[in-house]
C-alpha cells in the first residue's frame, strides 16, 4: 500500500491567523510589481501583468490593490521605508559623524544597486508625471537627513570649517541621483558601486578637515 508523503494533520504546518496572510499576500504582489515596474516602467504594465507574475487573478490583486496607481504608490512608499532601517542600523555602530554620513551613502549606493524596490521606486518618482496620482515629494527626506548629518560632522570639526551642510547636502543628492540613474541607463547600475565611489570621493576631498 503506497504511503502518502503529505504529513500527517497534527505535522502540517497551522495556517497562518488571516492578517497574516493577508500580510503576505500584500507583499508578494507589491514585490512582483516592483520587479516589473522596475523593468518596464509604469505605463506600459497593467495590473494583470502584475497578476500573472503573481500568480494570481486580477481580481485577487484588485482585492489589495484597487488599481494601478495605488500600486504605484505602495512600491514608493516601500522604496523610502527602506531607508530607515538602514539609517539606524549604520547609527547604531557608534562612528563618528563623518563616518556615520559616508557609511549611509555607501549603504544607499549598495541599496540601488541590489533592491529591486528601491529601484522600482527611483524609476517611477521618474515617471510621476504620468502617473494620475500624488506620490511622495521626492529628494527631501534625503536633503533633510544629509543637512543634519552633515552638521554633525561640521560640528565636530570633520568639515573644513567653511562647509555649508545645506549646500552639501544639495550637491550630495543632485550628484547622487545622477550617477545613478546614469549608471542604469548605461550599464544596469553595474557600474553604479564604482560610479558613487568616484563622486563621494570627489566630493568629500572637497570639503573634509585637513
Ligand atoms: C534619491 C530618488 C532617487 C535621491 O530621495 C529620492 O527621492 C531619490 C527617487 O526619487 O535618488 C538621491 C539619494
Amino acid at each position: 500500500m503506497p504511503t502518502t508523503n503529505r504529513p500527517s494533520a497534527e505535522k502540517q504546518q497551522p495556517r497562518a491567523p488571516k492578517q497574516e496572510r493577508a500580510r503576505r499576500t500584500r507583499a508578494h504582489i507589491l514585490q512582483v510589481a516592483a520587479e516589473i515596474f522596475a523593468e518596464r516602467g509604469y505605463p506600459s504594465v497593467s495590473l494583470q501583468d502584475v497578476a500573472d507574475g503573481a500568480a494570481m487573478t486580477k481580481g485577487a490583486v484588485y482585492f489589495h490593490y484597487t488599481n494601478k496607481e495605488a500600486l504605484a504608490v505602495a512600491v514608493v512608499q516601500e522604496h523610502y521605508a527602506h531607508w530607515v532601517p538602514m539609517i539606524a542600523e549604520v547609527r547604531a555602530r557608534g562612528l563618528t559623524p563623518l563616518e556615520t554620513l559616508l557609511a549611509v551613502l555607501d549603504g544607499a549606493a549598495e541599496a540601488f544597486r541590489s533592491d529591486t524596490m528601491v529601484q522600482a521606486g527611483a524609476r517611477l518618482q521618474i515617471e510621476r508625471s504620468l502617473i494620475g496620482t500624488d506620490l511622495p515629494t521626492p529628494y527631501v527626506g534625503w536633503l533633510e537627513l544629509l543637512t543634519g548629518l552633515a552638521t554633525e560632522a561640521l560640528e565636530a570639526g570633520q568639515l573644513r570649517p567653511d562647509t555649508d551642510p545645506a549646500a552639501l547636502a544639495r550637491v550630495i543628492v543632485a550628484a547622487f541621483f545622477g550617477t545613478q540613474h546614469i549608471s542604469d541607463i548605461l550599464t544596469g547600475r553595474a557600474d553604479l558601486i564604482e560610479r558613487y565611489t568616484e563622486l563621494r570621493d570627489i566630493i568629500f576631498r572637497g570639503v573634509t578637515a585637513t
